[in-house]
């Protein structure tokens, strides 16, 4: 688990890195209004981010090539051959029959990867899911602005899981800002992780979201990603921001990782 997992339970309690599990249908709420699900998200349309696929251990992930997909290190168990994950992918609802399967062969976690930072993997497929892949950041020209965020994860801290995919927006939160929100955010890593959030609460990534990617447009107009759902004390609280994997610090790292897995 992340945040050192010498405290164990405590780290579990407190930031509940567990991956998400089984699903749940959501529940209604009219009272709720329509932004309700996924804490402060909306649905996602059919193709509006085609490289987004969910992992069967309960984590979210991007195409970062048709047969590899990113996520985070604390997602998968460690590195070598792996037939465990199941990817679907190509669809918003996961019950969609034209869902998009495959599954792992190979796993390629993070190198040093200890639980504080280096929060990403590299799983290969057994076959392509055809779909648009999406391109990382290798500067940090986009570590800025206003991301998009996208999961099938819980839609409220302790929540369900979704069966159809939900997005929301958070802005860039700067490093001194973040590490000013105390407890474990006062250990952040400046140069591997970058904060986003809503300083009021009530957006975010949460609980089965892990893995998936934060991105933005660059300035072409095309999608980039820029993070990795890595972490948070709990979930849309005030003044306690989503942490995420710095992309374009292991853009080169990826990259390389990406060759030797072989796309
Ligand atoms: C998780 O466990 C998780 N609010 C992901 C993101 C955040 C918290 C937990 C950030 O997958």
């Amino acid at each position: 688990m992340k945040r050192g997992a010498a405290f164990g339970a405590v780290a579990l309690a407190a930031f509940s890195l567990t991956p998400g599990t089984a699903f749940a249908q959501a529940t209604s709420d009219a009272s709720e209004g329509p932004r309700t699900r996924i804490v402060g998200g909306t649905p996602a349309e059919q193709g509006e981010f085609p490289f987004m696929v969910r992992l069967s251990m309960g984590c979210g992930g991007a195409l970062y090539a048709q047969d590899i997909v990113l996520t985070a290190a604390h997602c998968v168990d460690g590195s070598g051959p792996n037939t465990d994950i199941g990817v679907t992918g190509g669809v918003v609802d996961l019950d969609d029959p034209a869902a998009q399967k495959a599954t792992s062969t190979e796993v390629l976690q993070a190198p040093g990867y200890d639980g504080t930072g280096k929060d990403w993997a590299l799983i290969k497929l057994d076959k392509p899911i055809d779909q648009p892949t999406l391109k990382i950041a290798d500067t940090d020209a986009y570590d800025n602005g206003e991301f998009d965020i996208a999961g099938w994860g819980a839609d409220r801290e302790g929540g369900s899981q979704q069966q159809k995919l939900l997005k929301a927006k958070v802005p860039f939160i700067d490093d001194a800002t973040c590490k000013a929100a105390g407890g474990s955010y006062s250990g952040l890593v400046d140069a591997e992780e970058i904060c986003a959030g809503v300083e009021a609460g009530g957006v975010d990534s949460c609980q089965g979201d892990s893995g998936g990617p934060m991105f933005r447009k660059d300035d072409a107009g095309e999608f980039v990603q820029v993070g990795i759902v890595s972490w948070g004390e709990g979930c849309a609280r005030a003044g306690k921001p989503g942490v995420y994997t710095q992309v374009s610090h292991f853009a080169q790292d990826i990259k390389s990782a990406a060759d030797q897995l072989g796309s």
